[in-house]
This record gives C-alpha cells, sequence and structure tokens, in this order.
C-alpha cells in the first residue's frame, strides 16, 4: 500500500507555479463547501451517457464487475458546471502557466465503483520526450501544455481508490514504463477530503487505484490547456453543439475557457 502524500496548500501564486514546475502537482484544499458537493453528486447521478459523446456506462446491471460512468462535455450538460471552469481559487494559477487566452480541452464527471481495479502508472501525455540528463538539466524548462483539475467529491480513504503521484516524476523526460518510482521517490497517495482540488500537469507519473471500499467514488475532472492544444469535445466533425441556453448564462471568460478566442495563428 502506497504512503499518504503529505499534503502542502501553497496560497500565493509563485509557490503554486513553482509547484507544478518542481512536483508536477498543487493541491487546493476546501475549495468546495458540503452543500456544491452535493448538488454536483445530484446532477453527475442524474447525468445519462450519450454514446456519440464517447461517454461510458457500465456497471454491475449491466453485466460489467464495476460501475463506470464517464460523462464528458460535462459542460455543456447542466449550468452547474459552468463555475468549475474558472473557480476563483484556481483559474489564476492555470491561466498563469498556460497563457492567459489557455481553454478547456475537456470536463468529465466520473463515476467509479467497488471493484475498479487499479490503474497502471502513467503519463496522461508525454509532449516531449528527452533523455533524462537532458530533462533534469535546471536550464531545461518544458512549459506545461496540460493540466487536468481533480474536484474530489469523497473524503479519499486508500479504500475508495486514491490518485497516486511520483512527485517530479515529469522531470524524468519519459512515461513509465512498469517502473513504481523515479530517483529514490515512491508514488504516494493523495488522501484528501471531500471538496479539495489537485491540479497536475500530463506528464507527470500518477494512477487510479482499486475501489475495494462498497462506496462509489465521485470524481469532476476539468482539463485544461494552451490555446494551441485542440479541445476534446465529441462527437466530431461538427457534431458537437453547443447548448445555447448553457452557453448564455456563461461569463465572458467562461465563453473564453469554452473556446470563444480571437484569431490568432492558424485560425
Ligand atoms: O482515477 C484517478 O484517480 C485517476 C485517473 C487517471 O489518471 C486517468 O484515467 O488517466
Ligand atoms: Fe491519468
Amino acid at each position: 500500500m502506497a504512503k499518504a502524500l503529505p499534503l502542502v496548500a501553497y496560497t500565493d501564486l509563485e509557490s503554486q507555479v513553482e509547484a507544478l514546475e518542481r512536483d508536477g502537482y498543487a493541491y487546493f484544499p476546501a475549495v468546495i463547501n458540503s452543500e456544491e458537493i452535493s448538488e454536483l453528486r445530484a446532477v453527475m447521478d442524474r447525468l445519462e451517457a450519450l454514446e456519440e459523446s464517447f461517454d461510458k456506462h457500465s456497471s454491475p446491471q449491466n453485466g460489467s464487475g464495476f460501475l463506470n460512468k464517464i460523462i464528458n462535455n460535462s459542460f455543456n450538460r447542466d449550468p452547474l458546471f459552468l463555475q468549475y471552469l474558472d473557480k476563483p481559487q484556481l483559474i489564476d494559477v492555470v491561466e498563469t502557466v498556460h497563457g492567459s487566452d489557455c481553454h478547456i480541452i475537456g470536463m468529465q464527471s466520473w463515476l467509479t465503483g467497488p471493484g475498479r481495479p487499479d490503474q497502471s502508472l502513467h503519463t496522461d501525455w508525454l509532449p516531449i520526450s528527452l533523455p533524462e540528463d537532458v530533462a533534469t538539466n535546471p536550464r531545461v524548462k518544458i512549459p506545461i501544455f496540460i493540466t487536468t483539475a481533480h474536484y474530489y467529491l469523497d473524503d479519499i480513504s486508500e479504500e475508495l481508490g486514491p490518485t497516486n503521484f511520483v512527485t517530479g516524476s515529469h522531470r524524468s523526460g519519459r512515461s513509465p514504463s512498469g517502473e513504481t518510482e523515479w530517483q529514490g521517490g515512491e508514488e504516494m497517495s493523495i488522501l484528501c477530503n471531500a471538496g479539495d482540488v489537485v491540479v497536475f500537469r500530463s506528464e507527470v507519473w500518477h494512477r487510479g487505484t482499486a475501489n475495494t471500499s462498497d462506496q462509489t467514488r465521485y470524481l469532476l475532472q476539468v482539463h485544461y490547456a494552451m490555446r494551441m492544444i485542440t479541445q476534446k469535445f465529441p462527437p466530431y466533425l461538427n457534431r458537437f453543439q453547443f447548448d445555447d441556453s448553457i452557453l448564455a448564462q456563461a461569463t465572458p471568460r467562461q465563453r473564453r475557457l469554452l473556446g470563444e478566442h480571437g484569431g490568432g495563428a492558424y485560425d
């Protein structure tokens, strides 16, 4: 069993950016309160998977071993999600690392039930692969292309299946292939409280772990990126349509985060 990762909350922007650069992730305690958690969980329970959006919904009732419900484009399914585009506690660090013209590339509601197995340690995306001696040279600074904000909507125990991270492993210059530690640092578990958020860059080594409890884990994932990284809103070939009534409730900043940009290179 992995050890609990010491959770350090940096309150100033500079330290939050440094955490993403040094550790590969940054921790934000108590971003949302218990009422907001209940509201989100209720909407996530209600939303139905749309096949054309690549949503998933398997469960013991339909012959699968465990509940796995993923709702892509959650921002387009209920106006409640708009506020999770630009939470005041997180958006400054996101815009600092990805640029003031950054956007989301996805947003998923994710329910994982008892029996969910361990994932393998992975990177979500390795933008640039480098020999380790180059990647660890302090003069080499890889931009942060993609981050994900994990909103944990449960108190996370080892049994419920925490996300595990290998601190600093984005500086290895590679994705792990069977490795479980980097430079002597082992993978460690994020055992945080409901309402806490972890923002992590796509190339830090991490994994979701097995749900050995009798409870379902509720997670909201918001994926941010530099503007030049394409948005992933299936279905493709122009079949994804924004819900006009939801868009009408979005602020200018939220609209930009959804993809309303001025012209730029390649537009
Ligand atoms: O479930 C988690 O905590 C992490 C999931 C993950 O890293 C992934 O699906 O890429
Ligand atoms: Fe991942």
